[in-house]
């Protein structure tokens, strides 16, 4: 039940030992040229899990270097993209086969509760790793035909140093997300990993070494956003920068993008996504859809659906469901299996999702379940519901990022496409319905980047994933988001008495 478990870590068991802590750069594990360090913390309780590198500017620019020559002239981008393809499936098999670690690690810095994070965060991993290795050999151009004088191709080659900003709400499908997809296109990295949650990526560094990635294509830099992410973001020597986080930074990104060398970038950011019902809606699958698109990894998602619209005639009877469903949902130790929902990653995030319910309830929305803190230790909050919201309110406007359930009545499929509409974001949405036609008009009518028709976070590899308006642009996972990391050149040369 909510609240009942959240005692910040009853669970004993026998955590890994932290082997990597220090900036990975040209293949080898050093410290920061500072030599200062900062701590990751485990949220369950708000202790030192370990201290880790404070990677800065100078160490950036040690990670540029290394990264800059491994693609001028390094192996990595010159060989058959075949080879690629081998290293990378290598790779995925060095991921599963440490699968039980990096879960209890990846569990431990980020609050996950233990038996998702396997087969969510470190099996999607491998996953994603596979897909793009399956495609290192298949990077095509076009031939084109032009006038007669004249004909072409294009070439897709790799755009050079990629800078990865990765945040931690899902460190290591993060990491593959952006990672996988540069490496197959032949591109060389440097990645820096949320100052929340460092540890995954160090491991997916020396992994990267062993599976037999050159030296110097991919290097990881902890530290802080300001300092160490700024510095890759504002890097002359930075070809391309693909950034996963807050919309605030998404905009410092460009900014940077600007200053500097006018790089590309991609950004995938805030969301405040709708969840549709419509009246003839199955009552049990809109329940376990809502539970999951808003309470999923503590509501710690982009694509969290926080904004519920319920047709009038299924409100009553979602609400008394919701509500009884709400009673069997464990929040507490991610470690123990019963548990559903962890602790938020840390104390600045629990203090923003609590900040957010008082709001809802200074605005006057009704709380159906939770609405405070639990447990005497750790950053745990219960599972919160608010009905009675009405679209003006902050928590129906506003990313809350934590697990908070906004649920809205609406009349009319117009009216709901307003509401649904009216957003400054457009990351995702799903509708909930038997009737074939009103999906279909959904589906059109949202502007979003992905929609889902009875059923939410249904996600793969193959399933672009990014969104419009300020949710940023630019696709991760699928073949867009191969794209990114490649450049597309064309060839020309004349063609003499052509037949043609
Ligand atoms: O994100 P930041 P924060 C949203 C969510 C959350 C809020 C704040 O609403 O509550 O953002 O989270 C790096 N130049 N999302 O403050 O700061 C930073 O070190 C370059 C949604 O933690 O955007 C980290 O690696 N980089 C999101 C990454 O950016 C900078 C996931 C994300 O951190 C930087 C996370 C700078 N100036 C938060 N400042 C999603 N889309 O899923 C910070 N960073």
């Amino acid at each position: 039940r909510a609240g009942e478990n959240g005692n910040g870590g009853g669970v004993s068991l026998e955590l890994p030992e932290i082997r990597y802590t220090k900036l990975f750069i040209n293949g080898a594990f050093v410290d920061a040229v500072s030599g200062k360090t900062f701590e990751t913390r485990d949220p369950r309780t708000g202790d030192v899990i370990a201290s880790i590198a404070e990677g800065d500017r100078e160490d950036v620019d040690l990670a540029v270097k290394a990264a800059r020559e491994a693609f001028d002239h390094g192996k990595w981008p010159r060989m058959p993209g075949s080879e690629r393809g081998r290293i990378m499936m290598k790779y995925a098999d060095l991921v599963e086969q440490h699968a039980e670690e990096l879960t209890l690690l990846e569990s431990l810095d980020a609050g996950k509760p233990r038996t998702v994070t396997r087969v969510v965060d470190i099996g999607t991993s491998a996953t994603s790793l596979r897909y793009f290795a399956g495609a290192a050999d298949k990077i095509h151009g076009e031939t084109l035909k032009m006038s007669t004088q004249f004909q072409g191709h294009t070439l897709r080659e790799p755009m050079g140093v990629a800078g990865l900003i990765i945040p931690w709400n899902f460190p290591a499908i993060m990491f593959f997300c952006k990672v996988a997809p540069a490496l197959a296109a032949g591109c060389t990295m440097v990645v820096k990993p949320a100052e929340q949650t460092p540890l995954s990526a160090l491991y997916f560094a020396h992994f990267a070494k062993q599976a037999g990635v050159p030296d110097g294509v991919i290097n990881v830099i902890t530290g802080f956003g300001p300092t160490a992410g700024a510095a890759i973001a504002s890097h002359m020597d930075v070809d391309m920068v693909s950034f996963t986080g807050s919309t605030a930074v998404g905009r410092l990104i460009m900014e940077a993008s600007a200053r500097s060398n006018l790089k590309p970038v991609s950004l995938e950011l805030g969301g405040k996504s709708p969840l549709i019902i419509f009246e003839d809606a199955d009552v049990d699958l809109a329940v376990d859809l809502s539970i999951s698109a808003n309470f999923f990894n503590k509501g710690e998602a982009c694509l969290a659906a926080s904004r519920v619209y319920l047709q009038e005639g299924i409100y009553d009877r979602f609400v008394k469901k919701l509500a009884d469903r709400m009673e069997s949902w464990v929040v507490g130790d991610p470690f123990d299996p019963r548990v559903n929902q962890g602790p938020q990653v840390n104390k600045e995030q629990y203090e923003k999702v609590l900040s957010y319910i008082d709001h809802g309830k200074r605005e006057g929305a009704n709380v159906l379940t939770g609405g405070k803190p639990c447990g005497q230790r750790g950053y745990y909050i219960e599972p919160t519901v608010f009905t009675e919201v009405k679209d003006d309110m902050i928590i129906a406007k506003e990313e809350i990022f934590g697990p908070v359930m906004c649920l809205m009545k609406f009349r009319t499929v117009e009216e709901v496409i307003a509401k649904a509409n009216d957003t400054r974001y457009g990351l995702a949405a799903g509708v909930v319905t038997k009737d074939i036609d009103v999906a279909n008009r959904m589906t059109r009518s949202i502007r979003a980047g992905v929609v889902w028709v009875n059923c939410y976070f249904a996600m793969d590899a193959d399933c672009p994933f990014g969104g419009r308006k300020m949710s940023g642009f630019g696709k991760d996972a699928s073949m867009h988001a191969l794209d990114k990391f490649l450049a597309v050149k064309a060839v020309v040369t004349p063609v003499y008495d052509s037949p043609w």
